[in-house]
């Protein structure tokens, strides 16, 4: 899907396992949001001092819609596993972005300004953050 609009011989290879994966059913929504997998190992095993370790970085990502155009569009960024990662978009239409984490997330972009959507990536690995509707990818991050 977005991989056809954008750069296609560099990321065939990569974009077309992610989004086999990722975006099969794209207008479904996350129904496959239980929270069965991982549950009972994420918690607790890890050891999280707070003196131990600076608090987590926030990445935040600040993105513009305006007349179809999208910026920015295939930022290449870092973060985190754990790490928050805000999307601030002002729009002036209606999308739908995509977080090609596991577990993916789904947002509804409304036309406004000042939305902020935030979610955390819990599997090292690179995440596309795409708007659907426009068939954009804002940026790729890659999670360690
Ligand atoms: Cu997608």
């Amino acid at each position: 899907m977005i991989a056809l609009s954008t750069s296609r011989t560099l990321v065939a290879l990569t974009a077309t396992a992610l989004l086999v994966a990722g975006c099969g059913g794209s207008t479904g929504s996350g129904d496959a949001a239980g929270s069965s997998p991982g549950g009972p190992a994420a918690t607790g095993g890890v050891p999280q001092l707070s003196d131990q370790q600076a608090p987590p970085e926030q990445l935040v990502i600040d993105v513009t819609i305006k007349a179809g155009e999208v910026s920015p569009t295939n930022e290449q960024l870092k973060s985190k596993v754990g790490d928050p990662i805000v999307v601030r978009i002002n729009s002036d239409a209606a999308d739908q972005l995509h977080v090609h984490s596991n577990p993916e997330h789904t947002f509804a972009v409304e036309p406004k300004f000042g939305q902020s959507f935030q979610f955390t990536v819990t599997v090292p690995g690179k995440v596309d953050v795409e708007l659907h509707d426009l068939n954009r990818t804002i940026a790729t991050i890659a999670v360690q």
